[in-house]
């Protein structure tokens, strides 16, 4: 593939309502938009990473310096031999930055597919042409103010709740739904590495509540502690940061660590290392469901034709555009249903809207190759 410019676009965009995690609240999405220039097509991504390192190392001044010093040079060292295929592999002698490496592969991918005409669904796999739509609820203020929120998003068709927790606001919240919504809804939690081994008692306190799964408890290096907590707690254990290769999945399962899997294709530096957790999980009999990062109709598209392989067969974060945004970078994900429907276009087959981006944009790089 020729290439021939790279433009990053750093953009703030509004929430449309504060989100709140046990690692910090958030009322703007700040991220990188990258656009593949070719001869013939244009490839479209952005950065899961946020302004601080709190969900993971990576953060967004950092990502600029690892795609400019370190990451581009050696795509760019490829000349036209380069392919998405071979991205992984340049990049491979970089420790670390999935996120700026998924960003990079991400836009050459769906440049390269939108030259041969094929979808991200059709090139990753999807066998489904729409996928069930879970959302995430941030921490709030009060036990009211959750459940209107969760009534409003049962309201509008969502599949599955899942509720952020922390030390200090977990098993009211999840009693208060269960007590107000019924044994029916499908409610998870996610902990965002809040607690440790010394909590194990206070978390079996949750079993009782028959949750789907318990996202990452406790810090992403301890598998051996989550292998721990599975054993004196019923809830299964689902692991989000912790994963970041399809090796790191094959350890997990191996250790009795998780028994379900939260793929993020940014955490594991593209879509093809997503491909690959979503089969070494299947080769064990082990679910996987799409994670989120807050993403603008760019990543989510992606995201949801992740999401149409066959061993999703977990609701995922693939939220409607609104979730988060009244005004989405492309044409905005509607839930039909509680379904979001695989796009079918070539590449990520949504068109970003120049004015949508144009709005948000607060500044932009031109890299030419
Ligand atoms: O842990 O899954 C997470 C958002 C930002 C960082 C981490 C996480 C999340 C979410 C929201 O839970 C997922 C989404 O709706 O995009
Ligand atoms: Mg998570």
């Amino acid at each position: 593939m020729h290439i021939e410019a790279i433009d990053f676009y750093r953009v703030r965009i509004p929430l449309v309502s504060a989100f709140r995690t046990s690692f910090g609240t958030s009322t703007v999405r700040e991220t990188t938009i990258a656009r593949v220039t070719t001869a013939d097509a244009e490839g479209w991504a952005e950065c899961a990473a946020d302004p601080y390192p709190l969900y993971s190392s990576e953060f967004l001044d950092g990502s600029d310096v690892v795609i400019r010093d370190h990451l581009l040079p050696r795509l760019q060292a490829l000349g036209d031999s380069l392919t998405a295929e071979r991205v992984g592999g340049a990049l491979h002698p970089v420790k670390g930055h999935p996120m700026s490496k998924a960003l990079l592969e991400t836009a050459i991918l769906d440049a390269q597919l939108k030259q041969d005409g094929v979808s991200f669904g059709r090139y990753l796999g999807a066998v489904n042409d729409r996928v069930p739509a879970g959302v995430s609820v941030g921490i709030m203020g009060s036990i009211a103010e959750l459940l209107d929120a969760v009534r409003g998003y049962l309201d509008e068709g969502y599949l599955r709740i899942k509720l952020k927790i922390e030390p200090g606001w977990d098993l009211a919240p999840v009693r208060a739904v269960r007590e107000e919504f019924g044994p029916d809804v499908l409610l998870q939690v996610d902990a965002n590495t809040a607690y440790t081994l010394a909590d194990a008692r206070h978390l079996a306190k949750l079993d009782p509540f028959d949750l789907l799964l318990m996202e990452q408890p406790m810090l992403e290096d301890d598998m051996l502690g989550h292998a721990a907590l599975a054993k004196l707690i019923t809830t299964p254990i689902c692991l989000d940061e912790s994963i970041g290769s399809a090796r790191d999945a094959a350890a997990a399962i191996a250790l009795g660590a998780c028994s379900i899997i939260n793929v993020k294709p940014a955490r594991a530096g593209g879509y093809l290392e997503a491909r690959r957790i979503h089969d070494v999980a299947a080769a064990n009999g082990v679910p996987v469901w799409c994670g989120g990062m807050l993403e603008t109709g760019i990543g989510r598209a992606a995201n949801v034709a992740l999401a149409g392989l066959p061993n999703f067969t977990l609701p995922g974060d693939t939220s409607a555009s609104s979730r988060y945004y009244a005004h989405d970078l492309t044409a905005p994900f509607v839930l039909d249903d509680g379904h979001l429907a695989v796009p079918t276009g070539p590449g990520i087959g949504v068109d970003v809207l120049p004015e949508a981006l144009d709005e948000v944009t607060v500044s932009r790089t031109t890299i030419t190759w």
